[in-house]
């Protein structure tokens, strides 16, 4: 990766990058590959680096460090997009170890941490480095850095948030090759970091920089959205827009299982304890009503979409549960707030994790 004063042309306009600093992608999962590759697909030369973790080491070409990233669409008259994005496996020695100035975090939210720690040696905490955090449970990730982050007051650090509604899957296929489709298209949100956000949505993935206040309510919104749809379609086997069934709803009520107002007014109580929303105006954007319309959107909007937990479960991979519903129970009982729905759906989860074993 250069730090030069590199101009840095789109793949389509003449255009020049917004923000041109090296920027490293953690994680190799559906978001890190799309970002990474679509910023690449739209500036070829943008000094960006994939980091991954070993097993992925027999994708990465030796000749020339990249990986190929398949990018297609849903629709049948898109056409694939092969683009060369560079990568390194994380730690790998007999590689250059740049220092890491911009560090976007995409990894599974129970990942976010040890992977941080697994680089932090190549952080450039002594100039100051801005670590991005695009997780499911980005609330829950931010708490545990800042808490990391205070066990070393020294380094220059500035964590921010962001967050997407842009979908994508990955397609095994016979070749090396990585292959994703990117389903629908959605909008980035990015912490007060304008510059940033411009790349992102130059490179197609519709971006927009907001202050820290509105990132908090649009990051609480989302839980309440990740806290009801995500446990009950994984434990009930559906496609998000099952859950607003009433046939499908009497079937979760057979079994005992939170309803989703349950689940919202939970997270509407502890939101507005836990940030010190008095008046209701203030409350306003956190309330049941509004968290109640906003679920509801997502369903609507999602109706096809297996949730990522739904996708876990299929492929017996841990959860983000802990990192969802539990951040809810964690902070209920911090402000002295009832989350039993919330906890009574991490139980869930965790026997059905416990099952697998069996
Ligand atoms: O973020 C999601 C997820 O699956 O994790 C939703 C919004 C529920 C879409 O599926």
């Amino acid at each position: 990766l250069s730090t030069g004063a590199l101009r840095c042309m789109s793949s389509t306009h003449q255009q020049v990058v917004p923000f041109m600093e090296p920027l490293h992608v953690l994680g190799g999962g559906n978001i890190g590959m799309l970002f990474a590759a679509s910023i690449r697909a739209a500036f070829p030369s943008y000094p960006i680096c994939l980091l991954l973790r070993e097993h992925h080491r027999s994708r990465i070409d030796p000749e020339d460090n990249n990986v190929i990233v398949c990018l297609m669409g849903s629709g049948r008259s898109s056409r694939p997009r092969l683009v060369p994005v560079p990568a390194q496996i994380i730690g790998d020695k007999s590689l250059s170890q740049r220092p890491i100035r911009n560090l976007l975090i995409t990894t599974k939210a129970y990942s976010a941490v040890d992977a941080v720690k697994d680089v932090h040696n190549r952080l450039d905490v002594a100039s100051g480095a801005s670590i991005v955090v695009l997780c499911n449970g980005a609330l829950a990730v931010k708490d545990e850095l800042e808490l990391m982050k205070s066990v070393s007051p020294d380094d220059k650090i500035n964590l921010t948030l962001a967050t997407t509604t842009h979908g994508a899957y990955q397609v095994e296929g016979v070749s090396d090759m990585f292959r994703f489709i990117h389903t629908g298209k959605g909008a980035t949100f990015v912490e007060d970091h304008p510059t940033l956000s411009q790349l992102f949505d130059q490179s197609g993935l519709n971006s927009k920089s907001i202050t820290q206040e509105e990132m908090t309510i649009m990051l609480w919104q989302k839980l309440a959205a990740n806290c009801a749809i995500n446990p009950l379609t994984a434990l009930c086997d559906c496609e998000n827009g099952m859950l607003l069934d009433k046939e499908q709803q009497l079937a979760q009520a057979t079994k005992k299982l939170p309803n989703i107002y349950q689940i919202i007014q939970e997270v509407a109580l502890v939101a507005q304890f836990t940030l010190g929303k008095n008046s209701s105006q203030e409350a306003a954007p956190l309330d049941f009503e509004s968290l109640s319309a906003f679920v509801h959107k997502v369903i609507n909007d999602t109706a096809h979409n297996r949730s990522s937990m739904l996708q876990d479960v299929t492929r017996r991979q841990k959860t983000e549960v802990d990192y969802l519903n539990g951040f809810v129970v964690e902070k209920g009982r911090a402000t002295g707030v009832d989350a039993t729905a919330n906890e009574d759906l991490c139980r869930r989860m965790k026997a059905l994790w416990r099952s697998y074993a069996l």
